[in-house]
């Protein structure tokens, strides 16, 4: 009796997995935030995870099926007082279940090449991209080198680019991109919100492109273990609309250029946060 008991829960785990990854993404459950990507290859990489998903799931269920199935089989053998048969193998078998998961390997490594050449490859970046700031990962914070308004990002300092630390702005509703670069080990720019990530690899200067959708603010964490500060590499990207950014620009050009004993009271959401 305990084998058909057996059976019957190998089966329902097939069951609640097949629950699960219905509920998980409806109640975005597993997935940052509320479970929507809000950048335009954002979205494009969800559905990729929930294709990959999905061919889990039918694998688990039909292989928890099989299981609960040949457990069944044996419970109700053990009744009659047979002897138990054994296989010594099965090269026709064996071949299938090899080709079936290559094949969907193939497939998989194929359809997905695509999103990851729009991620990846400088060619592909959108026309229209605009490189927005400079962000310089090191132990343990994000330093931010924006332009002046009105010009493009030099790839060296200017004496008249803004400075934050820890505080990336970019604009909503359109194509931006970072120079992302390390000043000294390997650190890795994480926004799970927005489905963004890309090693920060030392002498390189790395572009990473993305299309925020939503305005917010999103968290911007350290992926790549890079010493013990490594879980305090933590930030934020303030996705804003356009006018605001422009403004913002604007605005934290003058505090920074001024020597701030007679400006107006400073507003405490423009300050770098150093406070970690
Ligand atoms: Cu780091």
């Amino acid at each position: 009796m305990g084998g058909k008991l057996w059976a019957l829960f190998f089966m329902l785990t097939a069951l609640a997995a097949l629950a699960a990854t219905f509920a998980g993404p409806l109640l975005g459950v597993g997935f940052p935030g509320d479970g929507r990507a809000y950048t335009t290859i954002g979205v494009k990489i969800d559905s990729l995870f929930m294709l990959i998903l999905w061919i889990v799931v039918v694998v688990f269920i039909g292989t928890q099926l099989a299981l609960g199935y040949v457990l069944w089989k044996g419970a109700e053998a053990a009744t009659t007082g047979r002897p138990a048969q054994f296989s010594h193998g099965n090269p026709t078998l064996e071949v299938i279940w090899t080709i079936i998961p290559a094949a969907i390997l193939l497939f998989l490594a194929i359809y997905q090449m695509d999103v990851w050449a729009e991620y990846r490859i400088k060619t592909m970046i959108p026309k229209a991209n605009e490189v927005v700031a400079e962000v310089t990962a090191r132990q343990f914070e994000w330093r931010i080198r924006y332009p002046q308004a009105g010009k493009p990002l030099g790839l060296r300092p200017q004496p008249d680019d803004v400075h934050t630390v820890n505080d990336l702005r970019v604009p909503v509703g359109r194509s931006v991109s970072i120079n992302l670069r390390t000043e000294d080990v390997q650190h890795s720019f994480f926004v799970p919100h927005l489905r963004i990530k890309q090693d920060a690899v030392p002498g390189k200067v790395i572009p990473v492109w993305f299309h925020v959708t939503k305005a917010g603010e999103y968290d911007l964490v350290c992926a790549e273990l890079c010493g013990w500060g490594h879980y305090k590499m933590k930030a934020r990207v303030l996705a804003m609309p356009e006018d605001e950014f422009q403004a913002w620009k604007k605005q934290i050009a003058v505090e920074q250029f001024t020597d701030g004993v007679t400006a107006a009271a400073p507003d405490s959401n423009q300050t770098p946060n150093t406070a970690e």
